[in-house]
């Protein structure tokens, strides 16, 4: 049983879809990171910076219980543990390699530092949002232009199109009135009709 500790954000779904998708058994444990939930000294034992996603496997390697953060390793973990999403071709598990970084730092950092500008900044300022918001823009039209001709993003559906989906999901109004981008929309709606991806998406 592996126990997830999350709350609806881009890092918490990307590890509730990754348990969902990989059919590994689990409960959420909501964590309401909105009213301080990450700061109290139970859930800091568990990520001392005070963080979701954590899981807590309870038959980790070795059959020993195993603590883990940060969602693209759980993402990895969870697939690796199931023996799903990790293609076995060296040139499509290459690609995964690099969607799955991109999604991770380009597209992950981009997407917090506009919720973080937008949002939870002391002070605010509408050009510095809007130039974050056209960086990840950016870095959008060049996913759809990889996705011409394909239905995932290494080809076949891997840990990478896990780590994308939920920043594409919770910026998709955005997305879509920056209008084009029609290869990651069909991509997007493969996702999302998924079973596995509308129940890691709806915890
Ligand atoms: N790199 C980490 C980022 C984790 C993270 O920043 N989590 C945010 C929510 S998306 C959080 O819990 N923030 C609470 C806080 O900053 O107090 C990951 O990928 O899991």
């Amino acid at each position: 049983m592996i126990d997830l500790y999350m709350w609806g954000t881009g890092n918490g779904l990307r590890a509730s879809l990754a348990l969902a998708e990989t059919g590994l058994a689990h409960r959420v444990h909501k964590v309401d990171i909105t009213k301080g939930e990450q700061r109290t000294p139970e859930f800091l034992r568990l990520n001392p910076i005070g963080a979701i996603p954590v899981i807590v496997d309870q038959d980790g390697p070795g059959g020993k219980p195993l603590t883990l953060t940060q969602s693209g390793a759980i993402i990895v973990y969870c697939c690796e543990k199931a023996a799903k999403f990790i293609p076995t071709d060296p040139l499509r598990r290459a690609m995964a390699g690099q969607w799955f970084l991109q999604a991770a730092t380009d597209i992950g950092m981009t997407g917090s530092a506009v919720f973080l500008l937008e949002v939870a900044a002391p002070e605010k300022s509408p050009p510095i949002v809007d130039y974050f918001k056209n960086r990840l823009i950016t870095y959008f039209r060049h996913l759809d232009r990889h996705l011409a001709g394909r239905e995932f993003l290494a080809d076949e559906i891997s840990f990478a199109d896990l780590m994308l989906y939920p920043n594409y999901a919770l910026r998709k109004a955005m997305l879509d009135a920056a209008g084009g981008m029609e290869n990651l929309r069909r991509w997007g709606e493969r996702m999302a009709a998924r079973p596995g991806v509308q129940k890691g998406m709806n915890p």
